[in-house]
């Protein structure tokens, strides 16, 4: 088997070196490292500052936080993370975009665990920034090929049947800078535009049943409430069938950012389609062809035409750690862990291989494992310190399996942008660094 390894190029582009982003990855490693449960060996990185637990907070001394009364309930009105968990943040590639309105940022995806995404760690994506809607003046409104066009107050929308659904939701151009060879360094820019949340809403199929539709009624426009207009047409029976306009995420209000105070929900299609601040719904007999079905979020192929109206999300998995931004820092007892998931159904199997593709294991899902919905998955394992190129593959229900990197290049071609599902490969050297690269 050859192994020709293609380095990835790092950050280079935003005059930041792969060199400084590994340094700084290691630092944050170091600063949490603790003594290995496994019988390990902690590994010895530059800049380490803490070794283990100051001694004098250990049993049976009396810790420092124990000797005194912590802070009152009224502190935080609105709860926050630890202070230590600070650097637990979206982050954005500065070079990637022009604004901050018409911009992206990434889902933290290497320190969370489980498979809900906290509300303020999802990532954003923005074509004209975050309007501020007062909810008293929100309306949605529906109208074209329809009995009775509607108009409904956001009160209007919660005095329908309300459901509770699990959906992740990935932009279309998650990985779309890693087509053509590894680039970032990282997890986080790679794969970080997804995000797995419980949505609390109405099925949209209620909304327009209330508005009563024309027998030629077969597509929707869908259009957001910000100064882009975002918009985009929604099959009749992708509607009717699964969407919801949603109006909580985990439990309370949409956060701004993500559509406050109410989005369109399209489960397991591409994530442009799920419009946020959604003001109006036209029921119409064909697609609109809208700027974001047309020139973009489609793909261009080799021999120059594109494929449009691409929505569904294919299956597809990221190990999140290890990876670059959580390097191994022990050998001995280790836990690979990941994600994986599938617009087409339920994600069944991920496998995962420690030696680039040779071998493979079924890896262990853990938690529901929930149609259209993030999965998360674990290899419990032993490293001895020798180097590993890891890589997992996820399949679904329908017996469809997440294709490499070349099977995919094989089939769109090079000009690819979008809908990047191929497998990921991190590797892993003997002093704990991860780095992306690709097998050839
Ligand atoms: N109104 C409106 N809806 C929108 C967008 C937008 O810019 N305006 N961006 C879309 C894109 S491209 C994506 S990937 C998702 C991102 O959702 P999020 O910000 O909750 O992660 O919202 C979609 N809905
Ligand atoms: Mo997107």
């Amino acid at each position: 088997m050859t192994r020709n390894i293609a380095a990835s190029t790092g950050l280079d582009r935003a005059g930041a070196s792969r060199r400084s982003f590994l340094k700084s990855a290691a630092r944050t490693a170091a600063a949490g490292a603790v003594v290995a449960a496994g019988g390990g060996t902690a590994i010895a990185a530059e800049g380490a500052r803490h070794k283990g637990p100051n001694p004098a907070n250990v049993p049976p001394e009396v810790a420092e936080w124990s000797r005194h009364l912590g802070a009152g309930v009224t502190d935080f009105p609105y709860g926050k993370p630890s202070k230590h968990e600070a650097h637990v943040i979206r982050r954005n590639v500065e070079w990637l975009t022009a604004d901050k309105q018409s911009s992206i940022n990434f889902t933290p995806l290497h320190e969370l665990d489980g498979l809900i995404t906290p509300n303020g760690l999802c990532f954003e994506r923005h074509h004209g920034g975050t309007p501020d809607v007062d909810p008293h003046d929100y309306v949605l409104m529906i109208n074209g090929l329809v009995d009775k066009p509607m108009i409904f107050t956001l009160d209007d929308l919660k005095r329908f049947p309300r459901v509770n659904r699990v959906y992740f939701l990935e932009c279309a151009a998650n990985s779309g800078m890693e087509w053509r060879g590894a680039q970032l360094n990282s997890c986080q820019f790679t794969h970080g535009m997804v995000h797995n949340l419980i949505y609390t809403g109405v099925p949209l199929k209620a909304l327009l049943e209330e508005a009563g539709l024309k027998p030629k009624a077969k597509w929707l426009l869908a259009e957001g409430g910000d100064a882009a207009g975002m918009n985009r047409s929604i099959p009749l029976a992708k509607a009717l069938d699964d969407c919801l306009i949603a109006f909580k995420m985990n439990g309370e209000a949409l956060r701004p950012e993500q559509g406050y105070p109410a989005r369109l929900v399209v489960p397991g299609w591409e994530g442009n389609m799920w419009i946020k601040w959604i003001r109006r719904i036209e029921v119409g007999d064909e697609p609109w062809l809208a700027r974001e079905e047309t020139s973009k979020y489609t793909d261009l192929m080799a021999d120059g035409r594109s494929r449009r109206f691409t929505f569904i999300m294919d299956a597809k998995s990221i190990i999140t750690n290890p990876s670059p931004e959580a390097p191994l820092k022990h050998t001995g007892r280790n836990v690979l862990t990941g994600l994986a998931w599938s617009g087409r159904g339920i994600v069944n199997r991920v496998d995962v291989t420690l030696d680039g593709g040779r071998n493979w294991q079924a890896a262990r899902i853990d938690g529901p494992a929930l149609d259209k919905s993030l999965v998360r998955f674990y290899v419990d394992f032993d490293w001895s310190g020798q180097e590993l190129l890891v890589q997992s593959r996820a399949h679904d229900q329908t017996g469809y399996v997440q294709p490499t990197k070349n099977e995919l290049r094989m089939v769109r071609g090079l000009n690819s942008i979008y809908h990047n599902n191929g497998i990921q490969t991190w590797l892993v050297r003997a002093n704990g660094e991860t780095e992306n690269v690709e097998i050839s």
